[in-house]
């Protein structure tokens, strides 16, 4: 027989990271024997990555929980879904009952924007329990991008990105997309793209502490101080001013604050912030007249500019170039996509602005930003006693002990909850904690829909994929898992889990029946909800998001428009088009314009006017990403392993030799959090006074179920941090750059 008669192929979005490549998966007796890159995929064109190339692998990982696990007399167990759910019902709801709705603390990590469970759902399962005390990854990430986004689009996931295909010049600021493969800039094969800028006679500069893969393709590469960009930013937008090179074009009669931009960025002249961020004057003045002289230009920026002391600053300062030279909003510049399922186009009108600070922590006092709190507040707002303590929590493809700072602390305030859930694939330093684990199915298992990357893609472009095998007996998917979720925080237990999907379509449709705006205005909200198609609750959803977004088919209205039928009749998915302009329609400010200058923004300016005056003396430590590793979940599969993925302290050799650090031997590393030891990798790859230290390691805690991961354990950089350290506007950790003392351990000699 020959192999074509048990293999088949079976497409599958990849969800490994944000780049959203189409795989193509050889299927043999029900599991995924191997995966290659989607040659007809509208976007990815068959690029592929390693990690990708290692889907069956991390797919088929035999750690994984096939069962949900409860705790009993201490010891968690294996257990039946009705078991585990009965289980969540009558821990949550008397807590709930007794303490009041933010008592329950729910935890969104990563993998929930590679999900479509975790796109569809967690919206739902916070309104149901109304609850404050909401901690997510984006706090550890991206959280300065959607604050500044919020302040001067008046739409915190109104996020430019670089028209990366069509571009003349790109700055690009703490982003290694080389390693990375990109984030909130979804651009299959990014390297080849960028290669691609180059062999059309483009420039690319690159502003990153370290000589990454990335900065070796860079016509100019800046090694920064770690964590004073906004200055440099600031410094970019004087020289604008100063040399006459702004030119904002068509963006005059949208944005308002440019007289108040320019009074802002006054004081920071190149010379001013030069020995600040360790970058010549002269060489500040030369990126801006490039930037300035480019016929379209991008500037972006990514966790190094977000997870700094500054984040918020940084972020605001990128679009305030773009918009400086008029590269907002212009093809070749930075773009907003408009994704299949975002909201049709409107007529422009001043919207209702975004606000910060509407409620506080308990604790710690941090503004809420985004409806979240810091995940960096997240330990005290467990162990600390008092009214409105957190004492149940429900984690969701999170896993804040090595994800977030201080760890140990954070375990140790897990261990005190009255009750805690996770829904995880893996018991690991999070989940071990939890009294019931809700493990969801394998991707391979699952349908995938990319409702968050799509709305970041340098094309616009829809893709669909249903599941690549049938879910196992005794699985459920992940949509069901949450809905059950759902309807066991509320008071539903044991309805239909296609009751959630119901209750949304009704809800959505309703509205959409009744906004003066929409295609099927004053139509039967029934009779629609009645037209979906779908084999599932997702799938409905999906078809209705298709149906009322900018391409859709508004129910019957444009026979040719998008529905998920005809989503289905192309596998390979549907190319959208390059990027379109889009403002004034998407601004959704009180004035109706870009408001350059938002007062939170000017209100925290003295703070980096003071910075002008700091020279940090000792070392700083950054963070790095490895193209074969993901955050803290991918250390559990040997393909993906070893060689240069390993968690070691890069030190430049002038600083190695200076502190008497010998490669492959144990340095102390020692910051306002704790202390660690971890090998010495001495390179040149990092600048002099920076370190390089990855995260996501540090699996060496009992009672997690990593086996591959445990024998190498690695270091969890975030020990090293006490919380305390925060981007104020957005609450972010500040992961990159902060102050560390290193000394070299000698073994003790043998007696
Ligand atoms: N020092 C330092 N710390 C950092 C960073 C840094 O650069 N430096 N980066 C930060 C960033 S950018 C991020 S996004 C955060 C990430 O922080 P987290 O989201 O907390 O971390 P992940 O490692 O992505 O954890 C993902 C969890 O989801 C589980 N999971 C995997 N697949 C699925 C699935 O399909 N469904 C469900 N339900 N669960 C799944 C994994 O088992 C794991 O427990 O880490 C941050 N931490
Ligand atoms: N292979 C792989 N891919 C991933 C991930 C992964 O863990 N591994 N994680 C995914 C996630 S969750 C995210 S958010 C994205 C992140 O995607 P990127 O932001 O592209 O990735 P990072 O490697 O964090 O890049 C940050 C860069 O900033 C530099 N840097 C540190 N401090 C500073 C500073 O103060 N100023 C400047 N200018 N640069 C600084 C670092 O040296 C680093 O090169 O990657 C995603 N893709
Ligand atoms: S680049 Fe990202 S999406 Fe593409 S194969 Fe690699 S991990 Fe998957
Ligand atoms: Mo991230």
């Amino acid at each position: 027989m020959s192999p074509n008669d048990t293999t088949r192929t079976a497409l599958r979005i990849c969800p490994l990271c944000e780049a959203t490549c189409g795989l193509a998966l050889t299927i043999g007796e029900g599991r995924v024997t191997g995966a290659r890159g989607d040659r007809e995929d509208v976007f990815s064109r068959g690029f592929i990555c390693p990690k990708g190339a290692a889907f069956p692998e991390l797919d088929g990982d035999p750690d994984r929980l096939a069962r949900p696990l409860v705790r009993e007399n201490g010891r968690l167990r294996e257990a039946s879904w009705e078991e585990a759910f009965d289980l969540v019902a009558a821990g949550l709801r008397p807590l709930v009952e007794e303490h009041g709705p933010h008592t329950v603390g729910v935890v969104l990590g990563n993998p929930n924007v590679h999900t479509m469970a975790g796109a569809l759902y967690p919206p739902v399962l916070l309104k149901a329990l109304g609850t404050r005390s909401v901690f997510t990854a984006s706090t550890l990430d991206q959280m300065p991008k959607h604050v500044s986004s919020g302040l001067l689009f008046g739409d915190a996931l109104a996020i430019p990105v670089p028209d990366l295909d069509r571009t003349d010049h790109l700055l690009l600021i703490g982003a290694n997309p080389l390693d990375s493969n990109g984030s909130l800039c979804t651009a299959p094969d990014f390297p080849g793209r960028l290669k691609a800028l180059k062999r059309r006679g483009g420039r690319l500069t690159v502003i990153d502490p370290r000589t990454t893969r990335t900065a070796r393709l860079a016509d100019r590469h800046v090694a920064v101080r770690p964590g004073t960009d906004a200055l440099l930013l600031a410094a970019l937008a004087h020289v604008l001013f100063e040399e006459g090179l702004t030119a904002p074009g068509r963006l005059t009669e949208h944005t308002e604050g440019f007289d108040e931009v320019r009074d802002a960025v006054q004081d920071f002249t190149p010379e001013a912030v030069a020995e600040a961020c360790d970058v010549p004057a002269g060489e500040i003045r030369a990126i801006a007249r490039e930037l300035a002289a480019a016929p379209t230009a991008a500037v972006y920026g990514r966790v190094g500019g977000s997870t700094v002391e500054f984040g918020t600053l940084t972020n605001w300062l990128v679009d305030v170039l773009n918009v400086l030279t008029g590269n907002l909003d212009r093809p070749g510049g930075a773009m907003f996509p408009h994704s299949a399922t975002d909201r049709a186009p409107r007529p422009a009108a001043p919207g209702r602005g975004f606000r910060l600070g509407r409620w506080h922590s308990r604790v710690g006092g941090h503004p809420e930003a985004k409806g979240e709190l810091p995940t960096a507040a997240l330990a005290e707002e467990i162990d600390t006693p008092g009214e409105g303590r957190v004492r149940a929590l429900i984690c969701v493809a999170a896993n804040p002990v090595l994800s977030a700072p201080d760890g140990k602390r954070l375990d140790e305030a897990l261990a005190g909850l009255d009750f805690m859930v996770s829904v995880d694939p893996y018991l690991n330093e999070t989940s071990r904690h939890a009294d019931v684990v809700l493990p969801p199915p394998p991707p391979s298992q699952s349908a995938h829909f990319d409702f968050a990357f799509n709305a970041f893609a340098v094309r616009n472009q829809v893709r669909y994929t249903r599941a690549a095998v049938p879910l196992q007996p005794g699985r459920l998917a992940e949509s069901e898992i949450h809905s059950r979720l759902i309807l066991a925080v509320s008071g539903m237990h044991g309805a239909p889990a296609s009751a959630v999907d119901d209750m949304v379509i009704g809800q959505t449709l309703g509205k959409a029946v009744a906004d003066p705006h929409a295609g099927v205005h004053g139509q039967d909200a029934q009779r629609l909800a009645g037209l979906l198609t779908g084999v599932s609750g997702p799938e409905r959803r999906l078809d209705m998001m298709l149906r009322l977004g900018p391409y859709g088919d508004g129910f019957g209205a444009d026979p040719e428009g998008m529905n998920l039928e005809k989503l289905l009749a192309h596998p390979h998915g549907l190319d959208l088009g390059p990027l379109r302009p889009r403002l004034p329609e998407l601004l959704k400010t009180r004035s109706g314009r870009v408001e350059l200058l938002p007062a939170p923004i000017a209100a925290d300016l003295p703070r980096l006017r003071r910075a002008l005056q700091e020279r940090p003396g000792g070392l700083l430590l950054v963070g790095r990403r490895h193209l074969r590793s993901n955050n803290s979940w991918m250390h559990n599969v040997p393909a993906l392993k070893g060689g240069s993925n390993r968690c070691t302290l890069q030190v430049h050799p002038q600083d190695a030799e200076r502190l008497g650090l010998a490669e492959g031997l144990p340095a102390r590393v020692k910051g306002d959090g704790g202390e660690l030891e971890v090998p010495v990798e001495i390179t040149d790859a990092v600048r002099t006074g920076v370190v390089s230290l990855p995260h996501g390691w540090g699996h060496d805690r009992t009672g997690a179920r990593l086996t591959v991961a445990a024998a190498e354990p690695g270091v969890n950089v975030n020990q090293l941090l006490d919380g305390t350290r925060l981007d104020p506007l957005s609450g972010t950790a500040v992961l990159n750059g902060f102050p560390v003392q290193i000394t070299a351990v000698r073994p003790t000699p043998a007696v």
